[in-house]
């Protein structure tokens, strides 16, 4: 497979794209997505990558201007002029966190590279499905008969799990509600996105008697010794989302007995190469891994959805379709079949931005050289 690119330039696309409904999190309400699209380009295909960051740093510490900012000013300067995804990663270590922005980067190249192998993503990384089960990521809700409408509806959709967002104030008596109403066959997690402390132990121990699949990120993202002594006090398993930014960062947080299941998004971890890694430990080590989401477009989907049919992916994913977002995706629409995604098999991540459809949500275009 020839895998050494010769990059010759990169384009940073902002697009604007409204939520269909708000999305909220204990660390705030999104009504639209403001997303920066990364296109490499070679003489033999061009790749693109979907940076994750959010407008403002509230899930972590980048955003998406800082994220275009790095990549500006030191991210697309350092790439070499000949490259693969692996040298790209290597070059961009250096530079510290700002995974969101290497992330982009990296996967616009992989995205090129495996196009011009004619290799799609599911097969470079060893996908085992050709389809994977989903889930959906349900907001704060301004009341609870509000929050059963909206489960009800993803449930009939054919979502096959559903993971309620919780926060101190929204969380015992909501779960309660969706337990009640949709019966203990339900797979059902929360995500409260590092809104507790440890101090909320005997509290977060009230969620035991629901049966719930996982707590996502209970505590603050640089709590991993926290997490663990609150997993001890919990029968609900803990999983880590903010807190991993790294296979490193797993491996101590596996050690430690802070999480006893991983969400893997690429962006969070600086790419999918960092999330195969992570997935390749998490199997060595028997703790179950899925695959989340940060509300992405086509493009950062299609990959996602590549990844999740690795074999450790045993939970299923925030994948959802695109009209759980979007009214209009960049991309033709992944929709759900029989509560599944089906994994691309074009090559590369195997899907295009609809040129139309791109240019109408385009806010800002700039081009950048690079060492050739
Ligand atoms: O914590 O998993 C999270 C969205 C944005 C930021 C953080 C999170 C989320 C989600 C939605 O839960 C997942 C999705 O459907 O893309
Ligand atoms: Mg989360």
């Amino acid at each position: 497979m020839r895998t050494n690119l010769q990059i010759t330039g990169v384009e940073l696309r902002r697009i604007a794209m409204p939520l269909r409904s708000p999305f909220r999190t204990s660390f705030g309400t999104e009504t639209a997505r403001d997303v920066l699209l990364v296109r490499v380009v070679t003489p033999d295909a061009q790749g693109w990558g979907e940076c994750v960051a959010m407008s403002a740093p509230r899930y972590c510490s980048e955003y998406v201007e800082g994220a275009a900012d790095v990549l500006r000013r030191f991210l697309v300067p350092a790439l070499p002029a000949v490259a693969d995804a692996h040298a790209v990663k290597r070059a961009l270590k250096p530079f510290k966190g700002h995974k969101m922005a290497k992330a982009a980067l990296e996967t616009a190249v992989l995205d090129a590279q495996l196009r011009a192998a004619g290799q799609s993503f599911g097969s470079f990384f060893g996908a085992g499905r050709d389809r994977v089960p989903c889930g959906v990521s349900v907001g704060i809700m301004d009341s609870v008969p509000e929050l059963l409408d909206a489960v009800g509806g993803f449930i009939d959709e054919g979502y096959v799990r559903v993971k309620l967002k919780i926060e101190p104030g929204w969380d015992v008596a909501p779960v309660r509600a969706v337990r009640e109403r949709f019966g203990d066959d339900l797979l059902l997690q929360v995500d409260a996105n590092a809104a507790y402390t440890l101090a909320d132990a005997r509290h977060l121990a009230r969620l035991d008697a629901f049966d719930l699949l996982l707590i996502e990120q209970p505590l603050a993202d640089d709590d991993l010794v926290q997490h663990a002594a609150l997993a001890e006090r919990l029968r609900t398993p803990v999983c880590l989302d903010e807190s991993i930014e790294s296979a490193e960062d797993a491996a101590a947080a596996i050690t430690l007995g802070a999480a006893s299941v991983i969400n893997i998004k690429p962006g969070r971890v600086g790419g999918y190469l960092e999330a195969k890694a992570i997935h390749d430990l998490c199997v060595a080590h028997g703790v179950p891994v899925w695959c989340g989401g940060m509300l992405e477009t086509g493009i950062g989907r299609a990959a996602n959805v590549a990844l999740a049919a690795l074999p450790g992916f045993t939970l299923p994913g925030d994948t959802s379709a695109s009209g759980r977002y979007f009214a209009t995706d960049i991309t033709e629409p992944f929709t759900l079949a029989d509560g599944h995604l089906r994994v691309p098999t074009a090559p590369g991540i195997g899907v295009d931005p609809l040129p139309e459809i791109l240019e109408r949500v385009t806010t800002a275009e700039e081009w950048l050289k690079t060492r050739t």
